[in-house]
């Protein structure tokens, strides 16, 4: 295959960006899900979302500066919503704010030489046809009978859809990141092997991580900090630790639970002793501006790389 890893295993770390309607709510992004929030209060940041702060150049720059060769943005998160511009649906940053920050995203990562990655959620908590499930939002006030009327094939058609949409209309996409499978909805329920194929035959060298539940190019421990090299078989296996400044993924206020740029620097530090790579998130705030607090960490971990990180 024309697959090109190497790149990945040498970047050592880079910029998650968790960044959608939630972000306005300012409490985590799992908020609709948490609140079980039916449309109308969820329209709400629809209704307001204008992310005339989004500077995807500054956040470039900012993670150029902290030592970082990539970068990962939601493209779509569970929530539904999408950054980019989809034919498949209206529900895009792209219909309601006139912004493709997918667009606007990978042109800026790539200007300052960095690798472009996207996010994309397999759940989906605003199509009509994902099953209604525990997590999901309508849990509590859709109707059996209505909920029984899902179709997940259609889903699927709509997700396969849209993933062919980020992987023809935005350039070479360096990598991927699915998130995720879960009991409930086996490899089977997503397409799995239909999606990779189609992912594989459409950017040959593109690194897909292991979140669709069949084998992908990576593995994914979250909040948690692998002390040695993971194997898989008995042998070594590509991982990125992905970690949260504060705990939430998405921007979250009045969360002062920052870890400091001394442990972060450790568990870098860490992850690149042990093989693995660190995927560090911000969550923009609702117009879509990195928070001080981001920025300051990103800063002082910037000025421990300049002076013990070589090129
Ligand atoms: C998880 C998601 O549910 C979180 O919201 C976040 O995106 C994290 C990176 O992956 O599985």
């Amino acid at each position: 295959s024309g697959r090109s890893v190497e790149w990945f295993e040498a970047a050592r770390f880079g910029l998650f960006v968790h960044f959608g309607l939630y972000s306005l709510a300012a409490r985590h992004e799992w908020v609709r899900s948490r609140e079980a929030m039916p449309d109308a209060d969820y329209d709400r940041y629809l209704e307001r979302f204008d992310p005339d702060l989004f500077d995807a150049a500054a956040l470039a720059r900012a993670a150029r500066e902290a030592g970082m060769r990539y970068a990962v943005l939601t493209a779509k998160h569970h929530d539904g919503f999408c950054l980019f511009d989809s034919e498949l649906t209206d529900y895009t940053s792209a219909r309601v704010a006139g912004r493709d920050l997918v667009a606007e995203f990978a042109e800026a990562m790539r200007a300052e030489g960095l690798r472009v990655g996207l996010y994309y959620s397999l759940l989906d908590w605003h199509h009509p046809d994902f099953t209604i499930d525990r997590y999901h939002p309508l849990r509590d006030s859709v109707p059996p009978e209505e909920a029984a009327g899902r179709d997940m094939a259609r889903y699927r058609a709509y997700m396969h859809g849209q993933v062919r949409e980020l992987l023809t209309g935005y350039g070479p996409v360096d990598l991927l990141f699915f998130d995720f499978t879960y009991p409930a909805k086996g490899p089977a329920e997503w397409g799995a092997e239909e999606l990779m194929a189609m992912v594989r035959d459409l950017q040959p060298q593109i690194v897909v991580n292991d979140r669709l539940g069949i084998p992908g190019d990576y593995v994914t421990p979250e909040q948690y900090q692998p002390d040695r090299p993971l194997t898989r078989d008995g042998a070594e296996v590509m991982w990125e630790a992905c970690h949260t400044l504060n705990g939430s993924w998405g921007y979250d206020r009045d969360n002062h639970d920052y870890k400091t740029p001394d442990l972060l620097v450790r568990m870098l530090v860490q992850s690149v002793a042990c093989g693995g790579n660190l995927l560090l998130n911000v969550g923009p705030t609702g117009r879509g501006a990195l928070d001080p607090r981001a920025a300051e960490t990103l800063r002082a971990i910037g000025a421990w790389m300049s002076l013990h990180a070589r090129a």
